[in-house]
């Protein structure tokens, strides 16, 4: 369908065998492989030398651009004075100092963060501080966690557990932490379609949450988890009120309530977290991605300081929470969050993200009726479009537009039968409404593709 790209003369052909790739096609990819063998400012550099629009901002991790000077510069002087440091029983300045601006920049000044390498590690590392908490203050019973439909919270095992995407948890069954329980998701094309910004329909699903706790008794539920937009899922955007009504259920049953922020921490709602955007404040959030532009992989945990200080307990000379990476609070990440953050404030661009969302918002909805697009649903600078599928062909059709869309010069995110869009924070008015046109010619010259 599409021109493939030669490979990198540094990777010959038979050798893309050996990389395992995650979450990819790999028979199809190796079979029809792209390689970005460059990033500089909103674009990637392909091996074929084309440069492409990076209409996901990396995996949404990236907002201030590729190789941002001073995330470059602030790299390159840590790994000269300090590589690698233990976390275990020492640390290193620059990790306390960082921990102090993330709780500042979330209006937590008492709170506290724990370091971590992704997403994924976030999660696990949350959930395991709700089981711990619980514990700690004598009520042990609370084992269950509650998730969502449609929910990502990455590939460890607490994550696949309440993660709600039937393909990422089918073939782990035996594998899931016992006793989760799910919310129903929030998208219902009947009440929705072609929302812009949040839904007004569907505030009532939260109540749900009554149904469940009525079910397994609040005395067995530790936390329930949410993503405050289910970013992974197609940008799907919580209905007016239903997050604060989650939160009030909480409240009354002293279950504690997990914001997974990976995505929308950072900015990409135009605020630094999707609790500030919402007005809603949980227990713990969980944050990876954008937090160091995605230069060196970091995440972390904030934890409000009840539960912080509910564990410090026992001989001062004893660890309170066993529990911890190799990693957690790594120099190289932290020193790429520090430049990251200090450049989105001194740039204001998580102001600017905010400022450039109702104009991302007049442009993606502009493509409502292109061929097959059944929704479109978009908050802050994320949003995503749906696409009727080839008849018997899950996926294809997201996969075509997405091969058009590259050679069109845009490189955008295909998942199921949706594209989304997340444009860097510093991208300009013309190459996000570029972006926009791009995909409308993909969409409009994939228009009868059947295979
Ligand atoms: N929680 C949330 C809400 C996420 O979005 C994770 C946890 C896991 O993070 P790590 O760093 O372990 O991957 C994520 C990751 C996409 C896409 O295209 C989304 C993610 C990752 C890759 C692609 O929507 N989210
Ligand atoms: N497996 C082994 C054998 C280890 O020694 C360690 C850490 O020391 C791990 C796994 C965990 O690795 P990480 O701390 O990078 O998550």
């Amino acid at each position: 369908m599409s021109a493939v790209t030669p490979l990198h003369p540094d990777v010959p052909a038979a050798d893309l065998a050996a990389w395992w790739m995650p979450f990819t096609h790999n028979r199809y990819y190796k079979a029809h492989p792209r390689l970005i063998v460059g990033g500089q400012g909103c674009y990637y550099k392909l091996a074929d030398g084309r440069k492409v629009f990076d209409g996901l901002s990396g995996l949404w991790c990236c907002p201030l651009g590729h190789s941002h000077p001073a995330i470059v510069a602030a790299v390159q002087r840590q790994v000269e004075t300090l590589d690698y440091c233990p976390g275990f029983q020492l640390g290193h300045p620059a990790a306390f100092s960082l921990a102090r601006k993330i709780v500042n920049l979330a209006s937590r000044p008492k709170d506290h963060v724990f370091f971590v390498n992704s997403g994924s590690e976030a999660v696990d590392t949350a959930l395991k501080m709700a089981i711990a908490y619980h514990r700690a203050r004598g009520e042990a019973s609370r084992t269950r966690f509650i998730g969502r439909e449609k929910g990502y919270h990455g590939v460890g095992l607490g994550g696949t557990s309440v993660g709600g995407i039937s393909p990422n948890r089918k073939a782990f069954n035996t594998m899931m932490i016992p006793g989760v329980d799910h919310l129903p998701h929030t998208w219902n094309p009947e009440f929705m379609r072609f929302s812009r910004g949040q839904p007004t329909w569907g505030t009532h699903l939260a109540d749900e949450l009554e149904r469940l706790v009525a079910l397994h008794d609040a005395s067995t539920i530790a936390a329930v988890i949410v993503e405050p937009v289910q970013g992974s899922a197609g940008v799907i955007v919580p209905p007016v009120g239903y997050l604060d009504r989650l939160r009030e259920i909480c409240n009354r049953h002293g279950i504690l309530l997990i914001f997974d922020e990976v995505i929308t921490g950072y900015g990409r709602l135009g605020k630094p977290f999707g609790a500030d955007y919402f007005g809603v404040m949980p227990d713990l959030t969980t944050f990876a991605k954008a937090v160091d532009n995605g230069v060196v992989p970091l995440g972390g945990v904030i934890v409000k300081d009840e539960m912080y200080q509910a564990m410090m307990t026992g001989p001062a000379h004893a660890i309170e929470f066993f529990h911890g990476y190799t990693y957690s609070g790594h120099p190289l990440a932290v020193a790429a969050a520090h430049a990251t953050l200090d450049t989105m404030e001194k740039d204001r661009l998580i102001e600017r993200a905010a400022k450039m969302a109702p104009m991302f918002e007049q442009l993606i909805h502009s493509l409502q009726g292109e061929p097959h697009v059944t929704d479109i649903r978009n908050i802050g600078l994320a949003g995503a479009i749906d696409l009727a599928p080839i008849p018997g062909q899950p996926g294809l059709r997201t996969m075509r537009v997405f091969e058009r869309a590259l050679d069109e010069g845009m490189l955008v995110r295909m998942a199921g039968e949706s594209i989304s869009l997340a444009p860097q924070f510093i991208a300009t008015e013309t190459e996000v409404k570029d972006l926009v046109e791009g995909l409308r010619r993909a969409l409009r010259a994939t228009a009868n593709v059947t295979s």
